[in-house]
């Protein structure tokens, strides 16, 4: 809270920004039931691996408050039509601590194409909330359809005045008083990001639907920001997608039983390795590592894990036959056959999966009065698990192992429903150049750290023992510890993927006589700020904390001298970036 001279208290950004998404799942859940239901059967999901964890160390314990904490993280997707609108949103993220980060062109993504560029909003440093914004360029196609577009956009009004005006203040002020805080989210959640299906004209969404730009008619003809969908966080998306697809009657109650057993098989092998405090620490991200470090593992036997993994998915099997839990009986279009990202066993990037879109009535009412009652395809059920951020090396590897994963998948497409065993292994096979734990990624330069000297070290610093400079010898003798840093970002063709899948459409051409392209400039003048690159970030957040650590351990001077440069010169732009 700041307080200002004239008495007036300021909410602070954060703890707004985590009201707004409180509020925006809340809505959400009332528009969507299945979304609704979503988070229950991820609250099951989730509530079975703290069982398990609690078994396997002694110390774990999740409250059901902190359960739902860790469980509140949302991501957001809005498609806005219009570049002043675009602006208006840039500024209402910022009074919530969410600025611009990385420039997505979907404009430029092959097959996938869509007419369409983006940036994603989120807080600097270790965000929870984010929402993906994208723009439609009108440009991009035939003049007579680019005037219809335009004229459809024109004539609705998102931002309300008493929403403008409060924009306003909170940028005078440098913050929001509560009861202008409380003004702002309920703008939002009744107006701005709020789905009514109310529509206008009715021709132009019929046009651009049939010549494949679905796209466009989803953004042009609706009256506001509506959330395409919401996504939460999952402990292990691979449980999660199990138990949604047999709550969606698609799997019978022994599939599941038998692949929980497998999945929650595997988080225990994990957590029996020599690194299983790293997967810990990006899971849990809110237990401080000196925290999870108490946590010390129980012994078991074989014997006892496998009775102890069937009596869990034997529970959680139980706890889904439960009438809450019968979600075929809701509208839906199934659930997507596999997951995007990297395999199971490669903690690199994000996992991302969903329900497919649902039908929704929608009434299109023209300025003559005419109406005309329809449905509309476009709201869907993600879900993600996020693991560490690459570094440009990593990502370039993760899109060669990718696209050799996808071109295998796509031989045989219904492999994945068949004999998800052998799916599994065959999806891993690309990634096998990745090393699978996070001193692994470390060690062949795939991933982005952060590094901290122990009081140990700090310790032995002083009584001027001989180190080595080398940071994992330093975290293996106790001087340092460390933590992967999360993937925080989105990934275009991974959207691209997924614009087109719950749009039933595939990619479309631009229709203008001059094909046009996009740049982050562009996006950054009609925002009015810069957007933020994400990996400047991570890299600059990675080299500062190992020149802090070297130099609380009196090791700076023996470092190459090259090497400290250009850590150096990464500081500088991560913090050129940041504004700091
Ligand atoms: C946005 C798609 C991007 C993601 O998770 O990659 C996205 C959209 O469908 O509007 O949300
Ligand atoms: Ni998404």
């Amino acid at each position: 809270m700041t307080t200002f001279a004239t008495g007036t208290t300021l909410v602070d950004k954060v703890a707004l920004q985590n009201r707004l998404f409180a509020a925006l799942s809340a809505m959400f859940a009332k528009e969507v039931p299945l979304y609704d239901k979503s988070l229950l059967v991820n609250h099951a999901t989730n509530r079975a691996i703290c069982t398990l964890l609690s078994k396997l160390y002694t110390g774990f314990t999740m409250s059901d408050e902190d359960l739902e904490r860790t469980s509140g993280e949302r991501h957001g997707a809005i498609r806005i039509g219009r570049p002043d609108e675009y602006r208006w949103i840039g500024r209402l993220f910022a009074c919530f601590a969410m600025e611009p980060h990385n420039f997505y062109d979907m404009t430029c993504v092959g097959s996938k194409s869509q007419p369409i560029i983006a940036t994603a909003f989120r807080s600097i440093v270790r965000p929870e909330h984010r929402v993906f914004t994208s723009l439609l360029m009108t440009d991009y196609f035939d003049p007579e359809t680019r005037v219809r577009i335009e004229e459809v956009l024109a004539k609705r009004t998102v931002f309300s005045a008493r929403a403008k005006e409060l924009i306003e203040k909170s940028e005078r002020q440098g913050g929001l008083a509560a009861a202008d805080a409380d003004d702002l989210i309920r703008e939002c959640t009744e107006r701005i990001f709020k789905w009514t299906g109310a529509a206008r004209g009715h021709q132009l969404y019929k046009d651009l639907s049939a010549s494949g730009f679905k796209i466009a008619a989803d953004i042009s003809c609706f009256q506001s920001h509506h959330l395409n969908h919401l996504t939460p966080n999952t402990f292990s998306i691979d449980l999660y997608t199990a138990a949604m697809k047999h709550c969606l009657g698609e799997q019978d109650a022994t599939w599941f039983a038998a692949r929980a057993e497998t999945v929650l098989g595997r988080i225990a092998a994990e957590a029996a390795a020599d690194t299983h405090r790293d997967s810990m620490k990006l899971h849990f991200k809110h237990i401080p590592l000196d925290e999870i470090a108490k946590w010390s593992r129980a012994s078991m036997s074989p014997a006892e894990l496998t009775s102890l993994l069937k009596t869990l998915a034997a529970q959680l099997t139980a706890e889904f036959a439960k009438p809450e839990y019968a979600l075929s009986k809701l509208k839906h279009a199934g659930f997507k056959d596999f997951t995007e990202g990297p395999s199971e066993d490669t903690p690199v990037l994000l996992r991302q999966d969903a329900y497919k879109a649902l039908t929704e009535a929608v009434r299109f009412t023209e300025e003559d009065g005419t109406v005309a009652e329809t449905t509309h395809t476009a709201r869907f059920g993600e879900i993600e698990e996020r693991f560490y951020a690459c570094t440009p090396t990593g990502r370039a590897l993760y899109d060669t192992c990718l696209a050799e994963a996808d071109a295998g998948r796509e031989k045989d497409p219904s492999l994945p429903k068949r004999d998800m065993a052998a799916y599994e292994a065959a999806y891993r096979a690309p990634f096998a150049p990745f090393a699978k734990t996070l001193p692994g990624l470390i060690g062949q330069g795939y991933v982005y750290a952060r590094y901290a000297p122990t009081a140990q070290g700090i310790a032995a610093a002083n009584a001027g023992r001989a180190l080595p400079t080398d940071l994992m010898k330093l975290v293996e003798l106790g001087f340092v510890e460390y933590e992967g840093q999360r993937y925080e970002d989105f990934l275009p063709v991974s959207a691209a993927g997924i614009f087109a899948s719950n749009l039933q459409q595939y990619g479309t051409k631009s229709t203008a006589h001059v094909r046009p392209t996009y740049s982050q400039a562009q996006l950054e003048e009609i925002l009015g700020k810069r957007i933020i690159d994400s990996t400047t970030v991570y890299a600059g957040i990675d080299a500062e904390s190992k020149l802090d650590t070297w130099k609380k351990l009196g090791l700076l001077a023996q470092v190459p001298a090259a090497e400290r440069s250009a850590l150096e010169s990464a500081v500088s732009a991560y913090h050129a970036a940041v504004g700091a």
